[in-house]
């Protein structure tokens, strides 16, 4: 399957940071995987109108499960596809733990945003005390079942394992948990599905110095790139090793 590198951009840049995505554009014109950015939804529309017909993809943070209606401030899947989107990240651990989202609440979104024609990004991953108590495969495990409403389409479907305590902290984790989770992921999703064609991103901390060596890794289809997706310089490095 093709890698997917997937840049979230979370809450940073304005008009200006358009210029990153020319550079990258510059850079990388005919990349060897899928790369998409979700910006703020204040620059979807326009980063969208910016990378017409290069191939670059771009997407939202986070939908609500309602189509519309009296939810001030949220946005819906209909929106971010009318404003030139084609995937949703749903339930980062930042959304989780700053907005309360269950795994019933980023379920419904998947329902909403497959229903809208999104490509649905579900992340999922351990705090640390929930490595510490050897409770990290049980934890996915239960998001995957929980993040996953009946009915979801598997091809419209990629998860993110995001460790909570490797997200912009600079610590990743080995190699052997990197595998040992998504082989888990991979069992899980096969034995639901049917299939191995879900793509599986890693999530945490990627940077240019550990990019190939977390590709090179057995079940790992791309990355969601957080701080290091912010400068056309490292994630295109980060493009390069995928
Ligand atoms: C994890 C990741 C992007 P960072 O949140 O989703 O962020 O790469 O900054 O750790």
């Amino acid at each position: 399957m093709r890698g997917l590198a997937a840049g979230n951009w979370k809450m940073n840049g304005t008009g200006d940071s358009l210029s990153e995505i020319e550079a990258l554009l510059a850079q990388h014109p005919a990349p060897a995987c899928d790369v998409l950015i979700c910006p703020p939804a204040t620059l979807l529309a326009r980063m969208a109108a910016a990378v017409q017909g290069s191939g670059l993809k771009v997407g939202g943070q986070d939908c609500h499960a309602a189509a519309s209606g009296a939810h001030t401030g949220d946005i819906s899947a209909a929106m971010l596809v009318d404003a030139g989107a084609g995937h949703v990240i749903l339930g980062h651990s930042e959304r989780r733990a700053d907005h309360r989202e269950s795994d019933a609440v980023v379920a419904a979104k998947v329902t909403a945003a497959q229903a809208a024609g999104l490509m649905t990004i579900v992340c999922v991953g351990e705090t640390e005390a929930e490595r510490d108590a050897g409770r990290t495969l049980d934890i996915i495990a239960s998001q995957i079942d929980g993040s996953l409403p009946e009915g979801t389409d598997a091809a419209r479907l990629v998860i993110a394992y995001e460790p909570v305590w490797a997200i912009g902290t600079g610590r990743t984790p080995t190699n052997e948990q990197i595998v040992e989770v998504h082989e888990a992921l991979r069992r899980q999703l096969q034995d639901r599905f049917g299939t191995a064609e879900i793509a599986l991103l890693y999530g945490g901390s990627v940077k240019p110095s550990n990019a190939a060596e977390i590709f090179a890794l057995p079940d790992v289809n791309g990355a969601l790139v957080g701080g290091a997706s912010l400068k056309a310089s490292d994630f295109g490095a980060i493009i390069a090793a995928l």
